[in-house]
């Protein structure tokens, strides 16, 4: 499906340190060094909803990471799905009755709409779970070839993935199958159906089931996807058997990612599928995870109606480290307009302190596992000495604009 537009990347002078990240595989930082041209697969939305700040952080911190790739001279093939199909959206539509078709394409236009209003780079390529489906039922079918792969003996025609198949998992998650076994209930997984071989073994494929849209599998029969191995295929379609970046927020950690990681290296014979698996924190509101089942949303699309600035927005969300667990509050708004309204103060006077020494000192916070916090200190600072006329640096107002937009995604 077609992605949002995007906007032009100033290109910056000078060159920049290398991007280290977080790897939740590795338990720490470590640098990422792509290949020329570097891979990045991002988990998008399930479109039953609109795009709230949660959405909105996790992102904008992945355009962070692209933007970084860029400003180091690499091109970047970044892809990400639209999980159009699947247990939530068909509940939400008929619990509103409506056609589930029409909510997703409704939704996701919005989305694309709050995207492009919040300058996130758009992806390469735009997937919905969908127009996938015949790759995604022949990785099924090679799974259960490759005796990776079980019918349930039930007639239902659901297939799951044997996570016995996959003798690293767990590697990425680091969790004690207890806990595996909690999440996978409260995630969308069915830890307690009769017939499976492990609680923990992934539907790979639904059978076709009365009232409920169905495609065809071939030998699997009429069913749709897995949650998990629509990721994983539209990812290795694109990208190949091993990415850069595998992102989303943490609440995908286990059992998403996980999931995806052990249906694609099970698929491809390569560990690991990611070189990093990268995860942002939850945004929250009122000390609750914001999400569209517990319906504490705060929308992109409100808040733009409402006249705020996206630019405001995007401050707003720098303003925590992306991977902690932060709260979305009137203050963190409040803080993110005034810091833009300050800041575009500064942009247009006649001179200021270094501009390349900014620039340096910027791009050494966000390389540094995306320090967003740090790299707004410093142009607070910055900008609070040119607004009182201090440094003499005349090209420094515009070079400054110039970083904050290419590397923040800040436009002034
Ligand atoms: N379609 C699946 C991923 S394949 C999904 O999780 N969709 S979603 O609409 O629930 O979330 C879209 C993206 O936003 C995911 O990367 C998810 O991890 C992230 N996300 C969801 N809620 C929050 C939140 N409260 N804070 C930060 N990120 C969030
Ligand atoms: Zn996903």
């Amino acid at each position: 499906m077609d992605a949002w537009v995007g906007h032009e990347v100033p290109s910056l002078p000078g060159t920049p340190p290398a991007l280290r990240l977080y790897d939740s595989a590795r338990r720490d930082v470590f640098p990422s060094e792509p290949a020329d041209a570097a891979t990045m697969y991002v988990c998008g939305i399930t479109p039953y909803d609109a795009t709230h700040l949660g959405h909105a952080a996790t992102m904008i911190t992945f355009d962070l990471v692209q933007r970084l790739w860029r400003d180091a001279g690499r091109s970047v093939t970044y892809v990400q799905n639209v999980t159009d199909i699947d247990d939530p959206l068909l509940e939400r539509a008929t619990r509103d009755g409506e056609d589930w078709i029409v909510l997703a394409m409704r939704e996701t236009a919005l989305f694309r709409e709050d995207m492009e209003a919040l300058r996130i780079i758009p992806p390469a390529h735009y997937v919905g779970a969908v127009e996938s489906i015949p790759d995604i039922a022949a990785h099924v079918r090679e799974l259960l070839a490759a005796d990776a792969a079980y019918t349930l003996p039930d007639g239902t025609g659901d297939v799951y993935f044997k996570v016995a198949a996959a003798p690293s998992f767990g590697y990425e998650s680091h969790l004690s199958r207890d806990e595996m076994r909690r999440l996978s209930a409260e995630r969308g997984g069915d830890p307690d159906r009769d017939g499976k071989l492990d609680p923990l073994d992934p539907l790979l494929w639904r059978g076709a089931r009365d009232g409920e849209p169905a495609w065809d599998g071939g030998d699997l029969g009429p069913g749709r996807p897995g949650w998990h191995i629509e990721c994983a295929t539209i990812a290795l379609g694109l990208l190949g058997s091993t990415i850069d970046v595998q992102g989303g927020g943490n609440d995908l950690l286990y059992p998403h990612h996980e999931c995806s990681a052990a249906h694609a290296e099970t698929l491809t014979g390569s560990r690991p599928f990611a070189r990093h698996f990268v995860h942002a924190g939850m945004i929250g509101l009122d000390g609750e995870k914001m999400s569209k089942s517990k319906g504490n949303l705060v929308f992109v699309s409100r808040l733009r109606g409402d006249g705020v600035d996206p630019m405001a927005l995007r401050l707003g969300l720098l303003s925590g480290h992306y991977r902690s667990d932060r709260e979305w509050t009137d203050d963190v708004l409040k803080t993110g307009q005034e810091r833009l309204a300050r800041w575009r103060t500064a942009a247009s006077a006649t001179a200021g302190p270094s501009g390349a020494g900014l620039l340096a000192a910027v791009r050494e916070a966000l390389t540094n596992d995306l320090d967003a916090p740090a790299a707004l200190a410093l142009v607070d600072a910055w900008a609070e000495a040119a607004v009182i006329g201090a440094g003499d640096d005349p090209s420094a107002p515009a070079l400054i604009a110039q970083t904050v937009d290419a590397l923040l995604g800040v436009r002034l």
